[in-house]
């Protein structure tokens, strides 16, 4: 076990003794005899958790430069760690967050989409178990879950998807306070008194930070909102993308230039009075949150825009391509109050002397699509919505720097935060601890492949249910089931964009047999029945 639990100079030449008599059970059991004040002294790390929601590694300039800039994100990176190879489990809110807290894909914990599922508070987590092993425990922000949070000392987190402006907040006696500003700012000043006023200093911490930014519909702060209307955003390369050959992606409900999916008042702030479309009064609802005097500067501000855009009266790819320039710089606005703020956090934990015990990871609960293949939106195994952002501040004592190219996957974070407290990994989760990889090891018998399993259909943006395999050399297999029986093979070193569908062609033989096999494994390793089942129409054995 080596240097798994982690110790402060001070205290480090007892620990290595204690280490080569005691197992890490042991160690736990030492932990929690010891009296508190020693307890934190006894140097196991603090973690700072910040999850955004569909923020992308497009929009994150240490992952691409070409769109934002995003300078606060990338001192976390660049004093620490960036996976390049980070993906989610089920590219979808609720059942992402329900994978990091129990570190099992979704058919396990039960959590499989958004908008049937209640998660099973009683089952094992990994908060529950940091609080058991001393750690104080705290969430802030979306939570999104259904059921109350359990395991935690302190919550305070958003109903639902929570509102940009002066939103509500659930406390944990269950009453529903209004509060005043903007929600990034907000949750961060709630995050950073946790820290300051309402924590046992005693003990080491956990602190979830769950933003809402940057979720549809991408309602900026106020003095951000004539930020970014200056630039011209470069329209990806499969904005028009026609799906030749996947059936899929032709279904689904989420393209910019699509009016019914991209609405042009809710998600393009193009409104004028009695202009009634699918979502004006979700937008109204939202915007009407504001105060008068910020109402009436959003309305000076968005009103000379939609005149504008009426006088233009614009249509087919002109009208796209117009929505595509207003989705980005709304979407960048909301980041620039998200970077602000993780430039806050991280000022927080450096003033009041955290900083080098504390491992702060970034991450979002999925990737989201920039216009690629014409979207917005996740929920895909393709790259842009599988992959997700995860960068890692890391404290003294682990010594990890640079690019991590390791496949990681959110079901490791669990194993890897009680790894870090010195936890034993309980068998039943799926992920692995990525402690080894801070250190900067780089185990030879790392995973070559990751699982991946989509359920929410029939649902908003008709996104067909999926399962997959993708490898660490770069392929993928995905089957499309439900009402549709498709599979999708995919040689990402040659098509990184994956349009084209190589599965059944002449030559594919082998290496479709080679991931069906990998599949199969995968599907029996975490024991996805229901999965397996699904396999029969595959051909290529
Ligand atoms: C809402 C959004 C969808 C989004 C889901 C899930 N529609 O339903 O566009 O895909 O959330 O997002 S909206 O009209 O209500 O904005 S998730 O990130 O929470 O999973
Ligand atoms: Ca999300």
């Amino acid at each position: 076990m080596g240097g798994r639990a982690i110790l402060f100079p001070t205290i480090f030449f007892f620990y290595h003794i204690r280490c080569i008599i005691m197992d890490r059970r042991n160690i736990l059991l030492w932990a929690s005899a010891v009296p508190a004040a020693i307890a934190s002294a006894q140097g196991r790390y603090n973690v700072v958790y910040i999850m955004t929601d569909d923020h992308t590694a497009q929009m994150m300039s240490c992952y691409d430069n070409r769109f934002v800039k995003t300078p606060n994100l990338d001192r976390i990176a660049a004093d620490g760690v960036k996976f390049v190879n980070s993906y989610v489990a089920n590219s979808l809110s609720g059942p992402s967050r329900a994978c990091m807290l129990t570190g099992k894909h979704s058919h396990k914990n039960g959590f499989t989409n958004n908008e049937h599922g209640i998660f099973d508070g009683s089952q094992q987590t990994m908060p529950k178990l940091m609080r058991k092993a001393g750690y104080q425990t705290a969430l802030v922000g979306k939570w999104h879950l259904v059921s109350e949070p359990t395991g935690f000392d302190y919550y305070n987190i958003v109903p639902g998807q929570g509102d940009y402006y002066n939103p509500d907040f659930i406390t944990m006696k269950g009453d529903t306070v209004r509060e005043d500003g903007y929600v990034t700012n907000i949750i961060t000043d709630k995050a950073i008194d946790w820290m300051e006023n309402k924590r046992d200093r005693a003990k080491p911490f956990i602190l979830f930070i769950h933003h809402k930014a940057c979720h549809r519909c991408w309602l900026p702060e106020m003095k951000y909102i004539r930020e970014y209307e200056d630039r011209t955003f470069a329209l990806p390369e499969t904005f028009y993308d026609d799906y030749e050959g996947r059936p899929a992606a032709a279904a689904q409900e989420m393209e910019i230039g699509n009016n019914i999916h991209m609405d042009i008042v809710y998600d393009t702030k193009m409104y004028s009075p009695g202009k009634q479309t699918r979502l004006t009064d979700s937008y109204l609802s939202m915007i009407g949150r504001l105060n008068s005097r910020d109402r009436a500067d959003y309305d000076y501000f968005y009103d000379s825009l939609t005149t504008d855009f009426e006088r233009r009266n614009l249509s087919g790819k002109e009208l796209a391509e117009f929505k595509y320039q207003r989705y980005m710089r709304d979407y960048a606005k909301v980041l620039k109050s998200l970077d602000d703020n993780v430039g806050r956090t991280l000022k927080y934990l450096e003033e009041s002397n955290l900083l080098d015990s504390t491992l702060v990871v970034y991450t979002s609960d999925q990737g989201f699509y920039m216009g690629e293949h014409g979207w917005f939106d996740k929920r895909f195994m393709y790259e842009e919505s599988y992959s997700t952002p995860l960068v890692m501040r890391l404290p003294d004592g682990l010594n990890a720097r640079g690019d991590i190219r390791e496949m990681v996957q959110n079901i490791d974070y669990a194993p890897t935060f009680l790894d870090i407290a010195g936890v034993p990994v309980p068998e039943d989760m799926h992920g692995v601890s990525l402690l080894p990889l801070l250190e900067g090891k780089h185990p030879k018998n790392w995973r070559k492949s990751l699982y991946y399993h989509f359920y929410e259909y029939p649902a908003e943006h008709s996104v067909k249910r999926h399962y997959g395999v993708s490898t660490a050399d770069g392929w993928k297999l995905i089957h499309f089931y439900d009402d549709i029986d498709h599979w999708e093979l995919y040689d990402l070193n040659n098509d990184p964009q994956e349009l084209h569908n190589m599965y059944a062609r002449p030559g594919m033989e082998k290496i479709t047999k080679r991931l069906m096999k990998e599949l199969v494994k995968l599907q029996k390793e975490y024991d996805d029945q229901d999965a397996l089942k699904l396999n029969d129409s595959f051909k290529g054995e």
